[in-house]
């Protein structure tokens, strides 16, 4: 294990958590480049502490392995994000570092797990991080820190990075993103033939869907914030000089189209560039656009957009807060298509509560818009999930109580989908949730994602 000796001399080694317990030797994915923990790194690394990335991910490292690796490193400090789905793994982790460390957890899911992590068994310290990562890490690793944990116990520490805290990124403009800390990029798609790099260009989210941990709702104290078109400009060109080879930019956030005013913005970065695009977009950002708006985007060399639609049916469309209204999301969608803007969109099976007659119109409306697609000589695909109940969404409260305790959610491997559909990134089941039996919703699942191959 090479990382073994890289990790020598590196004062905080930070990781990108495994999402699986064991090596997947069948593991060949593309896996994205952890952008939020690049951004940590780079401070770090512009503050002259020595760190070092391990993408437990892409690199596909055992939890036991990783384990070694700590130990045998000569680290003071391990920074590590967590999620739902590898909760119970980043414990098994932590609970085999037999070396003095301290232990730096953070990402969104750590407002709703802090207690279940401060329980764990390690005399080492946990100080676990609500919000932006990249100012506080570095007063953290100082010894310098100018603001009091919001909660305190013996060897651990809560840190709430909010609005008010001067450890807050005011302004995402004005940071940089050292890209050398990623061993994955550009990334190929087979798809589009074309080498990517990926960005992120917002924090935060304006919208409220009843299963994400990034919703408006749940993260008040958080304002928006946008990448200004200058900074855009100015990280693409670093990307183009970076990789001669760079032929797309894949824009990972659902704010960077969010409305007809940003057209222009998109034409100024991308139309007069060598580089094509494609982006993950809300659907309702496109409400108010006209068909010359559409063409604009895709003459602006747009390659996709991923769109989360979710379900075809309205009753559950309400309860997921989205985009309830079926006739505008298949106008918005079919607009798209006329433009001849390749989509990619997402759609859940198994929400709480979801009957058969639900998951029947959902597959309806996948089979809609394949007929639509190919009539139009479009690109559709569709990406179809299991619903997951994640710590700290509306779906999560309101299935267990806000009075329950948030981690005794088992999110684990779900082999036999795995197996079928070939994402084993994504296949996590937390169990059945609908008013069906499990092999109803693996049937739709299988027969949806079957229509990406009609
Ligand atoms: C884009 C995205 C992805 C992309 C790419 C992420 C990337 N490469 O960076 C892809 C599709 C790959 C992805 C994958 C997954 N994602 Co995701 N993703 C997002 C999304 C939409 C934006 C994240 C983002 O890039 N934010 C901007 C960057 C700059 O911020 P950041 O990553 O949050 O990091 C900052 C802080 O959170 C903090 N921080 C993060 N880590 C750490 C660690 C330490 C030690 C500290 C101190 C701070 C810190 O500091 C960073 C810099 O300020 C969010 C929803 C949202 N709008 O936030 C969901 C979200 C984060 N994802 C989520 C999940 C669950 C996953 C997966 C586990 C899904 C799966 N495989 O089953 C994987 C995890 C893979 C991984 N190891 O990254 C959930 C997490 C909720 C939860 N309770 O766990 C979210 C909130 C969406 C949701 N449905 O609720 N994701
Ligand atoms: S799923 Fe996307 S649009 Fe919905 S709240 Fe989460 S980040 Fe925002």
């Amino acid at each position: 294990m090479d990382d073994l000796i890289v990790l020598k001399d590196k004062d905080v080694i930070v990781i990108n958590s495994p999402l699986f317990y064991e090596k997947k030797e069948e593991f060949d994915e593309n896996v994205l480049p952890p952008i939020g923990l690049g951004y940590i790194l780079t401070n770090l690394k512009n503050n002259k502490i020595s760190c070092y990335l391990v993408d437990a991910v892409y690199n596909n490292i055992s939890v036991f392995d990783l384990a070694s690796m700590i130990n045998q490193s000569d680290a003071k400090f391990m920074a590590i994000n967590i999620f739902s789905t590898n909760l119970f793994l980043v414990k098994d982790l932590i609970e085999k570092i037999e070396k003095e460390i301290t232990i730096i957890i953070g990402g969104l899911a750590t407002k709703y797990l802090y207690q279940e992590i401060f329980s764990w068994k390690t005399e080492n310290e946990i100080i676990a991080v609500i919000g932006d990562g990249e100012l506080i890490l570095v007063d953290i690793v100082k010894d310098k820190l100018q603001e009091e944990p919001i909660y305190e116990k013996t060897h651990r520490k809560l840190y709430e990075v909010n609005s008010k805290s001067i450890y807050f990124v005011k302004n995402i403009s004005n940071i940089s993103l050292n890209r050398d800390f990623f061993k994955n990029e550009p990334l190929f798609s087979k798809k589009f033939g074309v080498y990517e790099a990926n960005i992120v260009t917002s924090r935060g989210c304006i919208y409220n869907c009843a299963f994400c941990g990034a919703s408006r709702e749940l993260n008040k104290k958080i304002p928006i914030r946008i990448q200004s078109l200058e900074s855009i400009q100015f990280e693409i060109d670093g990307i183009c000089k970076k990789y001669s080879q760079i032929s797309s930019v894949r824009i990972l956030d659902d704010l960077f189209i969010r409305n007809q005013s940003n057209i222009a913005k998109i034409e100024k970065i991308f139309t007069h560039r060598d580089v094509f695009w494609r982006s993950m977009a809300h659907i309702l950002s496109f409400t108010k656009m006209t068909n010359g708006d559409l063409a604009k985007i895709k003459a602006s060399g747009c390659l996709e957009l991923s769109i989360g639609i979710e379900s075809g049916s309205e009753n559950v469309l309400k309860k997921v807060g989205k985009c309830s209204d079926l006739n505008l999301i298949k106008r918005t969608i079919t607009d798209l298509m006329k433009a001849q803007i390749n989509l990619k969109t997402y759609f859940i099976f198994g929400f709480p509560g979801e009957t058969k007659e639900d998951m029947k119109k959902t597959y309806d409306l996948i089979c809609f818009f394949t007929k639509e697609a190919k009539k139009l000589k479009t690109g559709f695909r569709v990406s179809v999930f299991q619903f997951r109940p994640y710590h700290g969404t509306k779906f999560y409260f309101d299935l267990f109580g806000k009075k329950r305790q948030p981690f005794d959610l088992h999110l684990i491997e779900d082999n036999s989908l795995s197996a079928r559909i070939k994402r084993i990134q994504f296949n996590f089941t937390a169990g059945n949730f609908s008013n069906c039996r499990q092999e109803t919703v693996s049937t739709y699942i299988k027969k949806s994602l079957a229509l990406n191959n009609s």
